[in-house]
Formats: C-alpha cells, sequence, structure tokens
C-alpha cells in the first residue's frame, strides 16, 4: 500500500487480467480503479475489465491512463462497455488526484460524470459519422497499387551469418554511445530533443539537472553491473508471397520454417504514393531472387526489478523512476547497436558504415527495424511468430505475455529488412476485406482477428465486449 496525495493506493504490478484487478477491488473495498496501458493489446485489457465491472454490478469509477490510451479510445471502446459507472480518461497523472477526488465527493461527481459523459458521447458519434465517410481502397485495389521495383535489378547480400545468434550478458559501456536521450525527457514530460532542451528558458535547467543525475547513475548501472543485456539476433532465407514473407531454414528455399504476416495500408492513394505493406520490401518468391530478413529480441530488463524495488523502499522513488527509463533506454541503444552491427558484420550489406549517434538516431542509414505494435506492423502477436524463430525465452530469458507484451518489460524485438526502399509507414484502418484475408492467412477465427486488430477496424468490424 502506498500514500498518494492522501490516498491509499494499491499497485497491483503489470499485466494482471481483469477477474484479478476486481477480485481485488472488492477485497480491498476500493473506491476507484486506475488503469495504465502501455502499448494496444492492453486497450482490450481495459475494455474487459470494463465489461467485467458492469458484469459484476460495479459502479466504482474507473480512470484510464498511459502511452497508448487517449480519450477517444476510452469513449468509443471503454465508457460503452461500462454503462453502470463512469470510465473517465487522465491524460496526465499529475491530474489523476484532482479527478479522483471529484469522483470521490458527494457535491462534485454528479456535474462532472454528467459532463464527461456528454463529452463521449459525442466524440463516439463524431467518430462513428467519420468511419462511415471515410474512403477507403479494396484490399484488391490496394494490392494492385502496391511498392514494385525491378526486381531482377536487385543483389540482395547473402548474410555470412545465417542463423540465431545469442549475444549474453552483452558489454554495457558498449551500448552508453548508443542512447537516444530525447525520450527520458519525456519520462520527465520535459518537451524537446536533446541535446536543444538544454537551452529551453522554461525547462532547459531541470532538463540539465536531469541528465546530470542520468548520465551519473548510468555510470554506476555499466561500473556495478546493474542489470544484464541480452540479446537474440536472427537472419534467414526469405522471399515474399503475397502480402506474407517466407522464412526458410537455408538456401534449398522448400518447407517455410515459419511465415512473416504483414498488414496492408488501405487508404485511398495514387500511382506515386504506394498501399504498402512491409512483405514488398522482400523480393517475391516468383523473381528468383534469393532475398533475406533478420529477426531480433533485445532485454537490458533482468536484474532491473530488483534494484527499482529496492529504490522504492528506500523512498526514493526519483532515483527508481529515472533507474527504469534508463534501463528503457539501454533496450533502445542495445536495439540500435545490434542493427548497426548486422548492417556492418552480421548481414555485412553496409560493410563501410560509419555514422554518428546523430545520423543513426535520425536513421540515415540502409533498411529499417520495423517493431509488431509500431505503425507499419499493428499486429502484437507476430511477436510471437519472431520468437519461436528465435528462441527468445531460453536465449535471451524474455516470454510474452497472453497479451503479448515482453517480460522483463525493457525489452524490445522487431524485423530487419534491408530494401533500400525499405521505409515505415502507417498501416491505418483496415477493410473487412483485408481483416477476412488476413485472418484466414493467420489461421485465426473472425473474433481472434477482430480482437487482435481492433485498434485499426472501422466500428463495424470491431469486437464486442463480452
Ligand atoms: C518508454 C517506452 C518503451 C520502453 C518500455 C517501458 C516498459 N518498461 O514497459 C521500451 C523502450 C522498452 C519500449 C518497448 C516497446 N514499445 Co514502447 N514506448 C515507450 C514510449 C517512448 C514512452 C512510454 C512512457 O513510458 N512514457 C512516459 C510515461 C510517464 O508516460 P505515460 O505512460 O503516457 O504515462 C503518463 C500518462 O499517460 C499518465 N498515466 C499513465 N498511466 C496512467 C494510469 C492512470 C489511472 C492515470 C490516471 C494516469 C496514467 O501518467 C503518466 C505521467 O503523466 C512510448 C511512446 C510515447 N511517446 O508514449 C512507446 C510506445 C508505448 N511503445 C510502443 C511499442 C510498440 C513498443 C514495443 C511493443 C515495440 C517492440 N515490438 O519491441 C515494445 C513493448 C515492450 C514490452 N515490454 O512489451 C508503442 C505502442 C503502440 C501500440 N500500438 O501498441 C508506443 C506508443 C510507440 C509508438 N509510437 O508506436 N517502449
Amino acid at each position: 500500500m502506498l500514500a498518494c496525495n492522501g490516498f491509499d493506493v494499491i499497485d497491483l504490478g503489470v499485466m494482471v487480467p481483469a477477474h484479478r484487478i476486481l477480485d481485488s477491488v472488492v477485497e480491498c473495498d476500493a473506491d476507484l480503479v486506475g488503469l495504465s496501458g502501455l502499448i494496444t493489446p492492453s486497450l482490450e485489457e481495459m475494455c474487459n475489465v470494463a465489461a467485467e465491472m458492469e458484469r459484476r454490478g460495479m459502479s466504482l469509477p474507473l480512470l484510464i491512463g498511459g502511452a497508448t490510451t487517449s480519450k477517444a479510445h476510452t469513449a468509443v471502446k471503454i465508457d460503452p462497455a461500462y454503462n453502470l459507472g463512469q470510465a473517465v480518461y487522465v491524460p496526465d497523472a499529475s491530474r489523476a488526484v484532482g479527478v479522483a477526488s471529484a469522483l470521490l465527493s458527494d457535491e462534485q461527481r454528479p456535474a462532472l460524470v454528467a459532463e464527461v459523459a456528454a463529452e463521449y458521447r459525442a466524440i463516439a458519434e463524431r467518430r462513428a459519422s467519420e468511419r462511415r465517410s471515410s474512403r477507403r481502397a479494396s484490399l484488391a485495389a490496394a494490392r494492385e497499387n502496391r511498392f514494385t521495383t525491378d526486381w531482377s535489378a536487385y543483389a540482395p547480400t547473402t548474410p555470412p551469418l545465417l542463423g540465431v545468434h545469442t549475444l549474453g550478458d552483452y558489454a554495457l559501456g558498449d551500448l552508453v554511445g548508443y542512447v537516444d536521450w530525447t525520450p527520458l525527457f519525456r519520462t520527465w514530460e520535459l518537451k524537446g530533443t536533446f541535446p536543444r532542451i538544454f537551452e529551453d528558458p522554461s525547462v532547459g535547467e531541470v532538463a540539465r539537472s536531469l541528465h546530470r543525475d542520468a548520465e551519473a547513475m548510468l555510470e554506476r548501472i555499466v561500473a556495478e553491473r546493474w542489470i544484464r543485456a541480452d540479446a537474440v539476433v536472427g537472419l534467414w532465407p526469405a522471399n515474399a508471397i503475397g502480402d506474407d514473407i517466407a522464412v526458410y531454414a537455408d538456401e534449398d528455399r522448400g518447407e517455410p520454417l515459419a511465415t512473416l504476416h504483414t498488414l496492408r495500408q488501405q487508404m485511398e492513394r495514387d500511382a506515386a504514393h504506394p498501399n504498402l505493406a512491409l512483405a514488398d520490401f522482400v523480393a517475391p518468391r516468383d523473381s528468383d531472387v534469393a532475398d533475406y530478413v533478420g529477426a531480433f529480441a533485445v532485454t537490458t530488463g533482468h536484474l532491473e526489478h530488483e534494484r527499482s524495488a529496492q529504490f522504492e523502499r528506500d523512498n526514493d522513488d526519483y532515483s527508481a523512476i529515472l533507474f527504469k527509463a534508463l534501463c528503457d533506454r539501454l533496450a533502445e541503444a542495445f536495439a540500435e547497436r545490434l542493427h548497426e552491427w548486422v548492417r556492418r558484420e552480421a548481414w555485412a550489406y553496409a560493410p563501410g558504415e560509419s555514422l554518428s549517434r546523430e545520423e543513426l538516431i535520425a536513421e540515415r542509414y540502409r533498411g529499417i527495424r520495423p517493431a509488431p505494435g509500431y505503425g507499419c506492423q499493428p499486429d502484437h502477436t507476430e511477436k510471437g511468430t519472431l520468437f519461436e524463430l528465435l528462441d527468445a525465452p531460453a536465449r535471451a530469458g524474455i516470454t510474452l505475455t497472453e497479451s503479448f507484451a515482453m517480460n522483463p518489460g525493457s525489452s524490445v524485438s522487431g524485423m530487419f529488412l534491408a530494401h533500400p526502399d525499405s521505409r515505415y509507414f502507417g498501416v491505418g484502418h483496415i477493410g473487412s476485406d483485408q481483416l477476412e484475408d488476413y485472418a484466414a492467412r493467420k489461421g485465426w477465427t473472425a473474433a481472434e482477428a477482430r480482437r487482435w486488430l481492433s485498434p485499426i477496424l472501422d466500428a463495424d468490424d470491431l469486437p464486442v465486449a463480452a
């Protein structure tokens, strides 16, 4: 139990399923429930919590926050599942106390709930009419307008290090130069880009002091080996087959080891702006070009929990937050370092590359490392295929939860694509035709497809809360 601004707070921890959250809520006779979501599958779980609260006849206020949540999502998907109580989106933790106090006050609650409910109804109606009027290309038309290139003129480099490689207990000192500091400032809600943020008249001084503390702690993390960095990387022969990528064990390219599924943009576009899918950047099977793909999983989260819990026990929340944020920075730095190693040595399609930290952050290199959950691959379940190919639990100690979050938290996973034209994009919303097609390719039932793809579906295709 934590004491926080006059409230007793019980933190149930991460990735707790709906029924366990609500059992605890009843057990401790809570006055309100707060949910925080980092990646989109947790948004689905929030809808389940709301529906389960309704089923149990509860009417406690439900506060929603976290990186992937939004007022629109709360209004359109969570609130409609919870008619007995009110779901309220809180964009920033510092506002949580004011909102919670108002919701618990008999005088203030009715007006706040009426205001929020009216605002959410208006948002839901606006969204529904926007969706109805949004124009979308059919899947067939989008495929027709795919990215194409003269594959016969493309000669992929054969990776000298094909297969799966473990980089266990990697030297932490080697990662420091790859840290992108900008997101660290965002953790403290300091807006600005490193290093320009230091000159900002309003936040510059705070940013400088935070950066000094961060560098000092980073030095200790490295010198005293506070955490362990583990990674696994794989490179295989591969070819695109339609919107999928077949991954092969060897150059015979017989039965695929696995199939990576990709989703295609369906917004209305023209020939100058292709409707992209990640599979477009891998040579198609019928081109007879021998292409390759890579995958990786990295973590800097082993041992993280023990130390951050110690800071918390010592009532040193500042150090606990700073330490967790640094572990996240190191995980990203490790992915950056690994990608560079792949380009220069393991796949070796850019052996002479030599880029500064700034150039790496600006992605001035050839190829991309799309991660499931980003805009160009919104399907988090693809991590399951990557993890099997990489044997990530055994080789790097990273596991997936039921909703495809990675454990430990400071972990990143994704693919490597090398085509010079490969680039990041957002799939955006897809139509029912692609929903059905993708479900068939993944071997999903219609309900499974709607569950996992719900963030990119139109209202008519959305799952109905249980
Ligand atoms: C830090 C971060 C990470 C860290 C992970 C941290 C961890 N240990 O779990 C690292 C670098 C490891 C990482 C990895 C990944 N990430 Co990431 N990550 C972020 C990032 C940059 C910041 C999130 C953050 O911590 N912000 C700081 C905190 C303080 O802010 P916050 O969470 O928004 O919370 C504030 C408010 O929302 C509010 N609040 C939060 N919760 C609550 C709850 C209540 C009740 C209330 C009232 C308020 C409240 O208070 C906070 C302070 O004001 C976001 C991008 C972004 N700008 O948000 C992407 C982001 C969340 N990541 C994303 C993705 C995809 C991933 C990966 C899946 C990528 C991959 N395949 O490897 C992995 C998943 C990791 C995992 N363990 O499963 C996507 C998620 C999109 C999606 N569709 O799901 C994002 C949005 C990036 C993007 N633009 O696409 N990530």
